[in-house]
């Protein structure tokens, strides 16, 4: 079967695509992909079938207005501007975890940047067995299948570098989100998406990483899971509009690459740079919770691999996993 981005109707798609809401000619399109007007204009059809909304005007050619609200491949690769996140994409209707399959593609020799997107799941999953509330179609489930070239010592960098790309993201979108450490993004102090990374190594070497996000996008303020509602929001509330699902994954994407590749090439300081000015913690007198105690600190810094630093009277505290409460602004 030839793939849908290789179709002359993926081609359309992808040249209405880079147009970004303005028109391309008919003549334009005719003579860049070799077709003649009219199967220029049943390719028009075939994709005004499947849900996308394109208009037509004399003289000026085609536009696309609308694209369906579904996560494939069709809706993405045409709005990719990466060289390998989401270039593979799998998508479920309804699965699991994403990060349980991804672990499972990873183990059968997945590619690097590999994603996976659900529709919905039936097991989302947080950290620590907590679990990740996965309604259908409304939000954004995506899990990326990671060879990164350094120790396993590092690989929790890669979950600031995901925070900071998935809060960069939400900013574009009209979110002003930010981030509380490790892995949570919020707005106002509810969560609108949180980030759960998993390893695989030997002793020198990582196997895989599997980076999984969830954002809340399209949920309504009615919609939100009722055992969610004093402590989660989502995009769409805070923007008061729906969210372009697939535009905004192609965002997130780029974004995820972009800070991914800037990691390798220049190492953990830029993305923590990055956090400190995305991030709700610094500065703020937080409560950490480790599995053995709490204790209260003012939140100071960050310190590779992620850690955080709190001072607590004289000294301070280097928190490696735990999850912190923010009380008061200093
Ligand atoms: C996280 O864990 O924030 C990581 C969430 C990662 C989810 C993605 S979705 C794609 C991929 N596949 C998966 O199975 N997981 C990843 P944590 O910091 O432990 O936060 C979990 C807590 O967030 C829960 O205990 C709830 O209080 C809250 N929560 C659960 N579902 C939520 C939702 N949809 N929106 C906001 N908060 C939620």
């Amino acid at each position: 079967m030839k793939s849908p981005s290789t179709s002359s109707e993926g081609l359309v798609l992808g040249i209405l695509a880079e147009a970004d809401g303005d028109y391309a000619s008919g003549e334009a399109l005719s003579n860049k992909l070799g077709l003649t007007p009219s199967e220029v204009f049943h390719d028009v059809e075939s994709l005004r079938d499947r849900g996308y909304v394109i208009e037509a005007a004399p003289a000026r050619g085609y536009r696309l207005v609308e694209l369906p609200d579904r996560l494939t491949e069709v809706e993405i690769d045409p709005l990719l501007s990466t060289h390998d996140f989401g270039q593979t994409l799998h998508h479920f209707d309804v699965c699991t975890s994403t990060n349980d399959l991804a672990r499972e593609l990873a183990a059968e020799g997945a590619s690097h940047g590999e994603a996976l997107i659900a529709e919905s799941q039936t097991s989302g999953r947080g950290r620590r067995g907590r679990s990740w509330v996965s309604p259908p179609g409304a939000n954004l489930y995506l899990s990326l299948v990671l060879r990164p070239d350094f120790p396993p010592a590092r690989a929790p960098e890669l979950t600031f570098v995901a925070a900071v790309g998935a809060a960069e993201t939400l900013a574009e979108f009209g979110v002003r989100a930010t981030i509380k450490w490790p892995n949570d993004l919020e707005f106002e102090g509810k969560k609108v998406g949180g980030i759960l990374t998993e390893l695989s190594s030997e002793v020198d070497r990582i196997a895989w990483v599997i980076l999984g996000i969830g954002v809340n996008l399209n949920l309504t303020a009615e919609s939100i899971p009722a055992e969610l509602r004093l402590i989660a929001t989502s995009a769409r509330i805070v923007r008061n509009s729906l969210v372009p699902r697939a535009r905004f994954t192609a965002a997130l994407l780029a974004r995820l690459e972009h800070w991914y590749d800037r990691h390798q090439e220049e190492g953990f300081e830029p993305v923590a740079e990055r956090w400190r000015d995305l991030t709700s913690t610094l500065g703020r007198t937080v409560r950490v919770r480790l599995a053995e105690r709490t204790f209260e600190g003012v939140a100071r810094d960050l310190d590779p691999p992620g850690a955080l630093l709190v001072s607590v009277g004289a000294g301070i505290e280097r928190v490696v996993a735990g999850d912190v409460e923010e009380l008061r602004t200093q």
